[in-house]
């Protein structure tokens, strides 16, 4: 006699032994009935999201709740843990459901307080399979706001963040909108619009890599720009709720810790007090080894640095730009050594060219590190400063290489 599984019964059981693993509950019984209830309400919940989508032609994110299968009802599926880390409150799991769609309507009248705002809202975590955490942690290794989080914060940034799936020419952000979400992209390119005097204009792009959606969630401001994507793609989201009770709480601590060094810097004195600080908020601290490479000649840039401590060796290699008689062994030659308070990293950025020379950890080395999007938008003030050494590296390239040899144009990229 051969028994027939019912269709989603083995999603279904995994699902729910994932979330026990994971949340240990005291008492299995009640804690199954919760799940389980929980589940059947997200499913009526999302298919009245599934119908809104498509009323409005959006897409419905993936969650394919129509079909029944109880994987998809798990994917849904968002729990809120009750306040404290280390209580034993894993016995209270309650499951509310969230929209995850769901914008907030006005978020912008809320003041930049994060230590009042600690811990008031309950934590969520959406359940993911072992394929989609690890698709999330790739996409997160190199998001420069979460660089400073100590593990048991990543973990919950990691928990609480949710798949959403893009079409080309979908807008995921419009500016002057209120912030809901902050976006971390896992593939996909999208472009970034501003509007100046109602005329909208392209004014950057991420080429699957990156995470927009920081500044309205940071500052309670509306959002500062619209984001477009423009070819089909995967972003993850976190909830406001979420970034700021973690990340603006961390920038507050970020705040105080840096503020003394941004303060000392000869470049930034261009900039306000308050810039400076918006700064220090898009910063983070990335620590390098004897002799690791921080830039390769010829790369594509996106980061601009500020040693924090340690050396850094900036060598370029000559073969590479004299390429004519380029015959013989390749010469890095050390060509400037930065310490702390010293930048480098600004001439791609401003030129939009390949990296003009490598640079290295002379020991151990901590950098503060900007994205090339928080550089345009931060920086502009203090280019003077930065394209008047940038006539001196000029200079000092003629003087060394000939007349004809320009760092701006530096095509060798490997
Ligand atoms: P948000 O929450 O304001 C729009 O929503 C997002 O676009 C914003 O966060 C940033 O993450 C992202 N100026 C303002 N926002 C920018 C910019 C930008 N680039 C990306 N975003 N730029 C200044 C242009 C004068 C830099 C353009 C390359
Ligand atoms: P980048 O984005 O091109 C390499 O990445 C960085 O090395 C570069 O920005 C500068 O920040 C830094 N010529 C070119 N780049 C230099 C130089 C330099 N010094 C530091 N960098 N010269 C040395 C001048 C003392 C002239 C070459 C002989």
């Amino acid at each position: 006699m051969s028994i027939e599984i019912p269709d989603g019964l083995t999603e279904l059981l995994q699902s729910f032994t994932v979330e026990v693993l994971r949340n240990q509950p005291g008492d299995l019984l009640d804690f199954a009935l919760q799940y389980f209830i929980q589940l059947k309400e997200n499913q009526t919940e999302a298919a009245f999201d599934n119908a809104r989508h498509s009323a409005n032609g959006r897409p419905g994110g993936g969650g394919n709740v129509s079909s029944g299968r109880a994987v998809n009802f798990a994917e849904e599926a968002m729990q809120i843990d009750s306040e404290n880390e280390e209580d034993d409150d894993e016995e209270e799991f309650v499951a509310p459901v969230i929209n995850r769609f769901l914008r907030r309507s006005s978020v912008c009248a809320e003041a930049f307080n994060p230590e009042e705002e600690e811990d008031k809202e309950p934590r969520i975590t959406h359940p993911k399979t072992d394929e989609q955490r690890h698709r999330l942690q790739e996409a997160c290794k190199d998001i420069l706001l979460f660089k400073n989080l100590d593990p048991e914060q990543m973990s919950q940034v990691l928990d609480a963040m949710f798949e959403m799936p893009v079409e080309a020419g979908e807008h995921i952000i419009d500016q002057d909108d209120d912030g809901d979400n902050f976006y971390v992209i896992e593939r996909g390119t999208f472009d970034i619009l501003m509007k100046a005097d109602r005329v909208e204009r392209v004014v950057g792009s991420y080429d699957n890599q990156g995470s927009f959606g920081e500044l309205a969630l940071m500052y309670n401001t509306p959002r500062a720009a619209t984001i477009i994507a423009t070819s089909v793609g995967a972003l993850w989201c976190m909830d406001r709720p979420t970034f700021r009770r973690i990340i603006v709480k961390n920038n507050h601590k970020k705040r105080k810790m840096y503020e003394a060094f941004i303060e000392s810097l000869p470049l930034l004195t261009s900039l306000q007090v308050s810039e400076r600080m918006c700064v220090v908020d898009v910063l983070s601290s990335k620590t390098y080894t004897d002799g690791e490479q921080i830039i390769a000649q010829g790369a594509t840039a996106n980061c601009f640095y500020i040693v924090e401590s340690g050396q850094v060796r900036i060598t370029m290699n000559t073969n590479k730009l004299k390429k004519e008689d380029g015959e013989g062994v390749e010469e890095d030659v050390e060509i400037a050594m930065c310490t702390r308070g010293q930048y480098f990293g600004e001439l791609a950025l401003v030129t939009n060219k390949p990296r003009a020379a490598s640079a290295y950890a002379v020991g151990n080395v901590k950098c503060l590190v900007m994205d090339v999007q928080a550089f345009e938008r931060l920086l502009g003030p203090c280019m003077d400063i930065m394209k008047r050494n940038i006539v001196n590296y000029d200079e000092q390239l003629a003087a060394l290489f000939g007349s004809d040899t320009d760092i701006h144009n530096n095509d060798t990229a490997s």
